[in-house]
């Protein structure tokens, strides 16, 4: 019996595009959901935006990581950080923090800002990784930039990503792009995401529709659940 994800309900075509795909070639993918992009403390809280924006996908991201674990889906978990030495911090990426007010690498309520190790660095406990999940660390908005993530996805053999996680138009979006451009049939979901600004948010998946869906297509957590059959 092979359990497959499709045809999802998705905008701007039922997703994926080759009709239905078994769960062993997917990956749902968890995207920053650390302390310091939705928690108190951490860097967004710092640089003053509405949390409430950022926490905004994370119970249906919860419903959707049970699904995804109860059906065997690759869970891979990504953190932005940086060592403790700052070594792979770019100083116009320091240089733009520090100017907002929340300087990566300074002391803040959750530890070191965007440093790895740190509490804010960590991934919130509602999503958090569970034994045999991968977690992908990266230094940039990308998650194949400076990573392992393309040769996990490789040796796994997996051609399709679902991606939840923050922010939608700055790590989700770029990690959409770069997947994309791979190959990858990448399908985000409008309820397991957020920004900073809820039009940015609403404008990055948007953008994901326009040109017949140039980097994929837009669903919500309940399709996808709604889709899944075994067969
Ligand atoms: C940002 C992210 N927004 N995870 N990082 O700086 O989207």
């Amino acid at each position: 019996m092979t359990t497959s994800i499709g045809p999802v309900a998705a905008d701007p075509y039922p997703w994926p595009y080759d009709g239905a795909v078994p769960v062993g070639n997917v990956a749902v993918m968890c995207i920053d959901w650390q302390t310091d992009f939705c928690g108190p403390g951490g860097y967004v809280d710092r640089m003053g935006y509405d949390l409430t924006l950022t926490r905004a996908g994370l119970p249906a991201t919860q419903k959707l990581l049970a699904h995804a674990r109860q059906l065997g889906v690759l869970v891979i978990h990504t953190r932005e950080g940086h060592p403790p030495d700052l070594s792979d911090l770019p100083p116009n990426k320091r240089w733009r923090s520090a100017r907002i007010g929340a300087e990566i690498g300074s002391d803040g309520p959750g530890g070191r800002i965007l440093v790895r190790g740190e509490p804010g660095w960590e991934i919130v406990e509602e999503v958090a990784p569970i034994p045999g999940e991968v977690v992908v660390d990266k230094p940039g908005k990308g998650a194949f930039y400076a990573t392992n993530l393309d040769l996990v996805l490789r040796s796994r053999s997996i051609s399709h990503l679902i991606l939840t996680g923050i922010t939608t138009d700055v790590c989700v979006h770029t990690t959409m792009r770069e997947a994309n451009d791979r190959g990858l049939e990448c399908l985000v979901l409008s309820d397991c995401t957020g920004a900073t600004d809820h039009d940015n948010h609403l404008a990055a998946l948007k953008m994901v529709t326009m040109q017949g869906g140039v980097f994929g297509a837009v669903s919500t957590s309940e399709a996808v659940i709604a889709a899944t059959s075994a067969s």
